[in-house]
């Protein structure tokens, strides 16, 4: 059984949080994650309030357990996705796509644990300073919006910097990721692109079978022109976002323009064309379907056996 300080913070019987990922981690993937004994993670996205409000009534419906609110805060609504995690009293809030700090007074005044995704040490120890309970240092391999430093560099210095917990994310698809994640000195792990395949999660069955196919070259980062990169699979989508970043003749907006909805076109139409199938580097690592308790107990029984074993190769 592997158990961790994070455990003891968010009360939860696994160290194994389920990324937010916009238009997909939804109360029906966040509450099977939880019942499973992890940390589900309701994705606000760009939802407006009132669905993200109605998504988190509906986990705690389906779920006793504790369960935590990703908000994106490049949303247009972030700020009224922050008052109503307050207004829900919602148990931890993760940041992702930003600095949290004009929110941060209005949650802990409520005693919400803000976790912020950081993608560098120095945003790492603003975060402990504005405090955090904990940070999820999230790697350049993971799917969706990322920073420049892999999950192997990032963790470590990381971890030296603060004194909170540090959750890895970004490139761990199994028990040998997440055992390798506790040796680089975090407490934790964050999965999306292997939840992405969870029987509970209701993205499109196209969306699961590509994820499913990739091999480990088939991701790509694009955006990088516009300053918040995207790790998705290769597609026609970004193949051709691609091509035109590097197009003079385009404007950053119009670049904007072709991105907006892509991710929607991919989780809820499947749409092979125009989609963006966001995705990291573990998808290589992702077979098949499972239950997220499946998931869950296969990852946290394989780490722990590497992790028992892991003295074998000093003498
Ligand atoms: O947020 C994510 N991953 C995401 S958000 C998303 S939705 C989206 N849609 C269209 C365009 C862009 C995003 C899909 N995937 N991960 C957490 C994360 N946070 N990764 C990197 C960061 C981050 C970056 C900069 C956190 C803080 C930060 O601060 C510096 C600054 O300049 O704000």
């Amino acid at each position: 059984m592997i158990r961790s300080p994070i455990c003891d913070l968010l009360n939860i019987r696994y160290p194994v949080f389920q990324g937010g990922m916009a238009c997909i981690s939804d109360a029906v993937l966040a509450a099977a994650v939880s019942n499973a004994g992890g940390l589900g993670i309701i994705a606000a996205g760009n939802e407006p309030p009132e669905a993200v409000r109605a998504e988190m009534r509906k986990a705690r419906a389906l779920t006793a357990q504790p369960f935590a609110l990703n908000i994106m805060l490049m949303s247009p609504f972030a700020a009224e996705v922050a008052q109503v995690a307050a207004e829900e009293q919602i148990g931890a809030v993760i940041t992702g796509a930003g600095i949290p700090e004009k929110h941060m007074a209005l949650w802990l005044e409520k005693g919400i644990k803000v976790i912020p995704v950081v993608p560098s040490v120095a945003i790492a120890r603003r975060m402990e300073r504005l405090g955090a309970s904990a940070v999820i240092a999230e790697g350049g391999e993971s799917g969706g919006h990322v920073g420049d430093l892999t999950t192997m560099a990032l963790v470590p210095q990381v971890c030296d910097a603060v004194s909170i917990p540090v959750i890895a994310a970004g490139g761990i698809g199994d028990g040998r990721g997440m055992a390798a994640a506790f040796l680089l000195g975090s407490c934790g792990v964050q999965l999306g692109t292997r939840f992405l395949v969870a029987v509970e999660c209701n993205v499109h069955a196209t969306y699961k079978a590509k994820v499913i196919k990739a091999r480990d070259t088939d991701t790509i980062a694009t955006g990088k022109r516009l300053g918040h990169p995207v790790r998705s699979l290769k597609t026609p989508f970004s193949r051709n976002f691609f091509a035109k970043e590097y197009d003079p003749t385009i404007t950053n907006e119009e670049l904007e323009a072709l991105g907006s909805g892509a991710l929607r076109l991919a989780a809820v139409n499947g749409d092979e064309q125009m989609g963006c199938f966001m995705a990291g580097q573990s998808a290589g690592l992702v077979t098949r379907e499972q239950s997220a308790k499946e998931i869950i107990e296969e990852l946290c029984g394989q780490a722990e056996q590497l992790l028992k074993g892991v003295s074998v190769w000093v003498k």
